[in-house]
């Protein structure tokens, strides 16, 4: 019942022909199908479902919308009463909308990001398919991304004239969508502030996360793999197509994650993150980082933030 897990982000680039390229050999996703406007879908050979990234041609960088698939057909009814009655407008976007999807509920988080939620995509099948399947698939390039995993949005928060679109989001994901809170940052007087969440509706510890900043936008979208061996090989990928890497292999404090932060050719941050972390119960108690505690929170060898990791998003 309800959210099942992230189902694609809708991204903008400046250049299609070197974002393409971006994705199918560094990340290893493969293009399945372009439409009339131009934009292209593409998707992890781990996944089943027809695509997890749409790339749209635009003049600057950004998200257009991140989509969650649900269950049910009638979790999207369902889901739709609840977040009207949470004081959110909703709409209905048609069977077809976007290609080989079902209808869409379409409403703003209140940071103003732009959320869908559908039941229905074609299915078709890993690369290993689902009978005697191979652990993975010959034809593998570049990083070799099992699926995309969550996405980081920064969101407005602002002390001074208390603004904290963290703390909204937060509130309405697990009240209107039943997201269980994972992990969070405290900020300020005695860490009163809820400055960063980390969600989740599968057994990982987050499918979304919320950071706070001083405007709304993309932090990153992040893709899974699965070990610390992976994660170094992907590194190496990127070094042998000179991605642009804005933070090297390590590992996050929060989720256990480790990770690599890199841009494609527009500047979307991606990020390659490895392992479970743990297994996210929605009974687990939540885990608080403190502010004196931030830098390893993120990075945990060092336990310093690098200044372009919060200061530079789309
Ligand atoms: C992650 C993660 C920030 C922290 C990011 C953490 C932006 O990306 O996957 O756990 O401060
Ligand atoms: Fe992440």
């Amino acid at each position: 019942m309800g959210v099942l897990r992230i189902g694609h982000a809708s991204l903008k680039v400046m250049d299609m022909a070197a974002a393409l390229k971006h994705y199918e050999k560094v990340l290893g996703m493969k293009q399945v199908m372009e439409d009339n406007k131009g934009n292209v879908y593409l998707k992890c050979w781990d996944e089943w479902d027809k695509y997890s990234l749409v790339l749209t041609p635009a003049e600057e960088a950004g998200l257009n919308h991140v989509a969650y698939k649900v269950e049910h057909d009638a979790d999207l009814d369902a889901l739709q009463a609840r977040i009207e009655a949470y004081g959110i407008a909703t709409r209905v976007l048609p069977e077809g909308t976007m290609p080989a999807t079902g209808r869409m509920l379409q409403f703003q988080l209140p940071s103003g990001h732009e959320m869908r939620l559908y039941a229905m995509k074609e299915r078709v099948g890993t690369d290993v398919g689902s009978t005697n399947p191979d652990p993975w698939p010959d034809d593998i390039t570049g990083a070799g991304a099992h699926w995309l995993d969550h996405c980081l949005l920064m969101c407005e928060m602002n002390p001074e004239t208390g603004v904290n679109k963290v703390a909204e989001n937060t509130e309405f994901m697990s009240r209107a969508l039943d997201f269980h809170l994972a992990e969070q940052v405290m900020v300020g007087p005695g860490n009163t502030i809820q400055a960063a969440t980390w969600m989740f509706r599968t057994s990982t510890p987050h499918d979304i996360a919320f950071v706070a900043g001083p405007r709304m936008g993309l932090h990153h979208i992040a893709f899974y793999l699965d070990s610390w061996d992976d994660v170094l090989k992907a590194a190496d990928v990127m070094g042998k197509n000179r991605t642009r890497i804005d933070v090297a292999p390590t590992r996050h404090g929060i989720t256990r994650g480790t990770t690599i932060y890199f841009f494609d050719p527009s500047g979307n941050r991606n990020e390659t993150f490895a392992g479970l972390g743990y297994l996210a119960q929605p009974d687990r108690p939540v885990t608080t980082w403190t502010e004196d505690h931030l830098g390893s929170g993120i990075f945990y060898h060092t336990g310093e933030l690098v200044s372009s990791f919060t200061e530079v998003y789309t």
